[in-house]
């Protein structure tokens, strides 16, 4: 059983000292509209926050572990309980963007209705709501006066539905007096975000609940959800990211077929393939296929890695195509399924569009970025202080040129302002989240943030967007330290 979720007494255990002030008035002022809106005294606060993956892009589809941290912007909510009813009513600090709902309890077998065809924010915490209630059956749950403040920019790749879906799962946990570990909690909000029709893997939840302050996060998902907080290193100036989003906006649905699930199915057949080539049975994933081949291996994770790399070049045959990847007739005959079974199998429930499947390059992405990420994580471990930052900013460089040239799923603006950074104090600049757009990250020391945002206000965005407004920069682009998980806030 893991740790019981954390009350935590004051914000300096959750925030860095030099947010704190802000925080705090953040704080009291969700107190204070609480108050106005509900009429009454707040009797609980939780929050969750959101997350940026530092490494390990596209390859948590591939069995193999990822590297995200929680960042300072999340998901607070104030709330009291009644006993006279079992209605929710749930208000928003933004109420334009956000206004105010009220819904009842359905039933232990119910819980409440979920509208997925609908785009509506009370959604989420709806989510939440029904993810613990069928855990806990109770026959009457406590009325609840809601208020929430989220600073998560949505849609932003920063996974502010993830926060809330957290922070609303811990927020009546708290309010009907339950207890939960953390692990729990992660579990229970990973299978509820999926009421809203998305079918969440589990990093952006693992981070939101499991992160601690000063620590990234090793997720990994094989054999079963594990997590390990990674120390990052101790330096003078301290590190510190900034995550920039290029508002470039990918639809995931409509371009699925040629972006997301392409790469999905991709790195099917890159498995498959490798499996046969190796005498392994035919499995799903390429880190099957690393498990399998290296089980006795007395090689180093990382060896295994490029031992594999290396055994891939030799088995991929030349393609016909100048190096744009195999047709589905090759690619039949290269795993000697008809085209048929492989159109049943991969193709039919997510469609696929393309005419080349790229299997060299998926596979060589995807398994030089999963042992970036054990790279990432050792490095972190045996830290030398600040000469491990630039090894750091190496590996995340390297996983941005991979995801660029080898997974393609960069896109001229992400390359900018990376390239922006790089010149302004950036150690390491990449993608983080799907890519084709969507946001970036960047590795740099406290003492060099200001400068970097400043560059990359003026060079990228106010040149791509003329019109942008201050507030629109200032949820655009955004300075974090690697921030605490989900907590119950008892300091108010
Ligand atoms: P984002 O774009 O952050 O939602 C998506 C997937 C992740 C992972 C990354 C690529 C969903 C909900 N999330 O992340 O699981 O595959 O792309 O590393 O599909």
């Amino acid at each position: 059983m893991s740790a019981p979720v954390p009350s935590i007494n004051s914000l300096d255990k959750i925030y860095d000292p030099s947010a704190v002030p802000k925080q705090d008035k953040r704080y009291k002022n969700l107190l204070a509209q609480f108050e106005k809106v509900h009429g009454r005294k707040p009797e609980f606060v939780v929050r969750s926050p959101g997350r940026v993956n530092l490494i390990g892009e596209h390859i948590d589809y591939c069995g193999f572990g990822v590297l995200p941290m929680a960042i300072e912007r999340d998901v607070i909510i104030v709330g009291s309980t009644t006993d006279e009813d079992t209605k929710i009513r749930i208000a928003n600090i933004n109420s334009k963007k956000y206004p105010a709902r009220e819904f009842d309890y359905e039933g232990k077998e119910k819980v409440v209705s979920i509208d997925s065809t609908k785009l509506e924010w009370s959604n989420y915490f709806k989510c939440g709501y029904k993810g613990m209630l069928e855990k806990f059956q109770l026959d009457t749950p406590k009325g609840l006066y809601l208020m929430v403040d989220g600073t998560v920019p949505a849609g932003g790749g920063l996974s502010s539905s993830a926060a809330f879906v957290c922070a609303s799962a811990l927020a009546v946990v708290t309010a009907n007096n339950l207890s939960i570990s953390k692990t729990e909690l992660t579990e229970i909000a990973i299978v509820a975000e999926r009421n809203v029709g998305v079918n969440s893997g589990g990093m952006d939840q693992s981070a939101s609940v499991l992160s601690e302050k000063d620590f990234a996060l090793h997720v990994e998902f094989v054999p079963k959800l594990r997590t390990q907080a990674v120390p990052l290193p101790v330096t003078s100036p301290k590190l510190a990211f900034v995550i920039a989003n290029t508002l470039v906006v990918a639809d995931k649905f409509v371009t699925a077929p040629r972006n997301y699930n392409l790469r999905v199915v991709e790195t099917h057949m890159a498995a498959l393939f490798l499996a046969k080539k190796l005498n392994l049975p035919a499995v799903d994933t390429l880190k099957e296929v690393y498990d399998l081949y290296y089980k006795d291996s007395s090689l180093s994770e990382v060896e295994r890695f490029t031992d594999l790399l290396k055994k891939a070049e030799e088995f991929y045959p030349k393609d016909n195509s100048n190096n744009n990847g195999y047709t589905l007739d090759e690619v039949s005959q290269m795993l000697d399924i008809p085209v048929k079974e492989l159109q049943d199998k991969y193709m039919t429930r997510f469609p696929v569009e393309t005419d080349y499947f790229r299997l060299v390059h998926r596979t060589k992405h995807v398994l030089s970025e999963a042992s970036r990420v054990i790279e990432f994580h050792k490095a972190c471990e045996n830290s030398q202080g600040d000469s491990t930052i630039k090894t750091l900013g190496d590996l995340m460089n390297a996983s941005q040129e991979s995801c660029d040239k080898l997974f393609m799923c960069s896109c001229p603006e992400i390359n900018d302002v990376c390239e922006i950074a790089r010149k302004n104090g950036s150690f390491g600049s990449r993608l983080s989240g799907a890519g084709w757009g969507g946001s970036t990250v960047h590795l740099t020391t406290e003492d060099n943030v200001a400068k970097l945002i400043d560059a990359i206000k003026n060079e990228f965005y106010r040149k791509k967007y003329p019109n942008i407004t201050e507030e629109e920069l200032d949820d655009a682009i955004i300075a974090t330290k690697p921030c605490s998980g989900a907590a119950i806030y008892t300091g108010f």
